[in-house]
């Protein structure tokens, strides 16, 4: 080693002793937020490990148990982390992977290491965020133990017995100093997660145990993840509810240039187009060269097939990229060793060696399978023509949206009562199903910063539509023109514009019943269909109306439930009348100031995506055509079944 690498080392390691406080006085940086989000990061942190070792072929089955005091265990059956000393750290490699930050696995230089958590942190920075976390090792017929407290550890690595079993067990308990929102875990977003894991690395068993319930005969809620044939699976699980087009689902499995590329396809009878991609089994939301080189492939390969099948023969106009991937339902999984990622999120994959790779694996097998399918390959380009014809009249439709936007204040649609502050920051708008609501909300709103948009009865259900049929619905068209919110750009002509967002709170106000869940799913399968990347900025929100009036004499109180409400009439000390309201017409302006308006006293509940692919199988299966699996998740979901029944 060199003087000056040496130097370099040293001060390495320097940086790696500090990184636990640092980790603690800026936990955003290392896990994106310390709210429900990072929370649960924290457990996929840990996996990445498991997911690792099981990659590297040494692993086969990942047990995570959410305990009963919401702490967290993430057990596997793979080598068992090294417990021997580390030479350079002079501890025991386990404590080097526990405590140093950037320091999981490196020691083990050939290791094929290329999962990692959306910021690929490491297991130390889980230690640095736990109030506790104990790691056992089973390894070489030993077990060995070491436990540490906000990452310090308190003792040296010991054996505290004797074992036939390999693999390594990590229990963390969440610091709730760190994580003051919240520490409780939620069984669906970790489900979720798990199950996207399963999928994309066929093979691995992943089994998920809830021990804070239980079924009739006490057996803890628990779940196995695991699946045989890959990312054909994941797509047929994506596509459920909808009606493929055809039997069979592309499958594209190669490497180039020393790149994993993994494909799945099918088209379905919708027109939305749902592409998801994972770089080292993160979910890229914001896409990246993987995903640009799918598509080169797919309108290259497409194009070509259909240009000399003849099927194009009488098409008046071209074809576009877009209607390659009307009805589309794909997902794209690389393996990128040095991965580099950009984007607002950190989320899109910018290593430019990528493209071109998944571009050739497309376009061969692609071609391949249209050669060897000749009735799926006429199925599909019908389609893309059908697309074509429907973009052409969208397109239309969607320059009328886009002239009345540019228009200044004259463009505005006139149902709006706009607020009279500028800034977006400080603007919020509320989208009120109904004109009497909406009459109520403009009373009773705050106009210095609160915008009015009364939006009529049932919106237009845009899982069904098509796209122009979409940008030609009023109330779509108003909600684009209010909002200042544009599509298209040079790059991407179905990319959203928000840079001229005139609010950067949009409130959906409904009734809380049925009805008005209906209508605020209605109004959310638009905004994550035409404009997602609202929801990912965190700019949409639900508001909250209270349920009851409690009153007596001159005594009135709200409640959000019913536990609610009975503590109310209880402390009022019986005879209170208790009126229930049905709608937000029901509220007087006052009322509905108070309650669910005024910053100061409303809940407005944060619309955030957990996972892209739940989201959108919600929405098809909440929107689409098929009954059964809809009552299925009503029934388990809604809140408000019983009250309406
Ligand atoms: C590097 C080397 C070896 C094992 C691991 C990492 C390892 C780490 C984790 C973290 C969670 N589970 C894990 N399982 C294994 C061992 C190399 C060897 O035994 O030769």
């Amino acid at each position: 080693m060199s003087e000056e690498n040496k130097q370099q080392y040293s001060a390495d390691s320097i940086q790696a002793l500090e990184g636990m406080e640092h980790v603690r006085m800026r936990p955003s940086m290392y896990i994106g937020d310390v709210g429900v989000r990072g929370l649960h990061h924290l457990v996929y942190e840990v996996i990445d490990n498991s997911i690792d070792e099981a990659l590297a072929g040494h692993c086969d089955n990942i047990h995570v148990y959410i305990n009963e005091d919401n702490s967290i265990t993430v057990q596997d059956d793979g080598r068992g982390i090294p417990v021997g000393m580390h030479k350079k750290e002079g501890v025991s490699a386990l404590e080097v992977v526990m405590t140093k930050i950037g320091a999981g696995g490196k020691f083990d230089k050939d290791s094929y290491k290329v999962s990692g958590g959306l910021h690929g942190v490491g297991v130390s920075c889980v230690n640095a965020l736990s109030d506790h976390l104990k790691a056992t090792v089973f390894r070489e017929g030993k077990i060995w133990e070491q436990e540490y407290e906000r990452g310090k550890s308190l003792y040296p690595v010991k054996q505290v017995g004797e074992t036939d079993k390999r693999g390594t067990e990590v229990t963390f308990t969440p610091d709730k100093s760190i994580f003051q929102q919240t520490t409780e875990y939620n069984y669906d977003t970790l489900a979720a997660r798990l199950r996207e894991l399963a999928y994309l690395n066929k093979g691995i068993t992943v089994i998920l145990t809830d021990k804070r319930n239980f079924d009739d005969e006490g057996v803890p809620l628990t779940e196995t993840f695991h699946s045989t044939e890959g990312l054909s699976e994941f797509v047929k699980y994506l596509d459920s509810t909808r009606e493929q087009l055809t039997a069979n689902i592309i499958s594209i499995e190669g490497e180039k240039n020393g790149i994993p590329v993994e494909v799945a396809m099918v088209y379905n009878t919708s027109y939305s187009e749902n592409l998801h991609s994972y770089v080292n089994n993160i979910n890229t939301h914001e896409g990246g060269t993987h995903l640009s080189g799918f598509r080169r492939g797919l309108t290259g390969t497409l194009k070509k097939y259909a240009d000399n099948s003849g099927l194009l023969k009488n098409l008046k106009f071209e074809i576009a990229g877009d209607d390659f991937r009307e009805g589309l339902t794909a997902i794209i999984s690389v393996k990128v060793q040095e991965p580099q990622f950009e984007g607002q999120t950190k989320t899109k994959l910018g290593n430019r060696e990528v493209s071109a790779a998944v571009s050739q694996a497309v376009s061969e097998m692609l071609t391949d399978y249209l050669e060897e399918n000749p009735n799926d390959a006429k199925t599909i380009v019908q389609k893309v023509i059908l697309a074509a014809q429907a973009r052409h009249a969208a397109r239309k439709a969607r320059e009328m949206v886009q002239r009345k936007t540019v228009m200044s204040i004259g463009g505005l649609p006139g149902k709006l009562s706009d607020c009279s502050e500028t800034d977006p920051e400080q603007c919020e708008i509320f989208l009120v199903e109904g004109d009497s609501a909406g009459g109520t909300a403009k009373q009773g709103r705050d106009r210095n910063f609160q915008a009015i948009l009364p939006l009529r009865g049932k919106i237009l259900n845009v899982e069904k539509a098509m796209q122009h049929k979409v940008f030609e619905n009023e109330e779509i068209k108003n909600m684009f023109t209010a909002l200042g919110v544009t599509i298209g750009t040079e790059e991407d002509s179905k990319a959203l514009n928000l840079t001229k967002l005139r609010y950067h709170k949009v409130v959906i106000m409904c009734d809380a019943d049925v009805d008005g869940s209906h209508i605020a799913t209605l109004i959310l399968t638009f905004f994550f269909r035409y404009m997602r990347e609202m929801v990912e900025q965190g700019y949409v929100y639900i508001a909250t109306p209270p349920l009851y009036l409690v009153k007596k004499g001159q005594k009135r109180e709200y409640a959000w439930d019913d536990d609610q409400r009975d503590l109310i009439v209880q402390k009022m000390s019986g005879s209170a009348t208790i009126q229930r309201y049905k709608g937000l017409g029901e509220m007087n302006a006052e009322q509905l100031w108070d309650t669910t308006m005024n910053p100061e006293f409303r809940t407005l509940r944060q619309v955030i995506i957990d996972s892209d692919v739940e989201a959108d199988r919600v929405f098809s299966m909440l929107m689409g055509d098929e009954v059964p699996p809809r009552r299925d998740f009503i029934e388990r979901n809604a809140k408000y079944a019983n009250i309406d029944a």
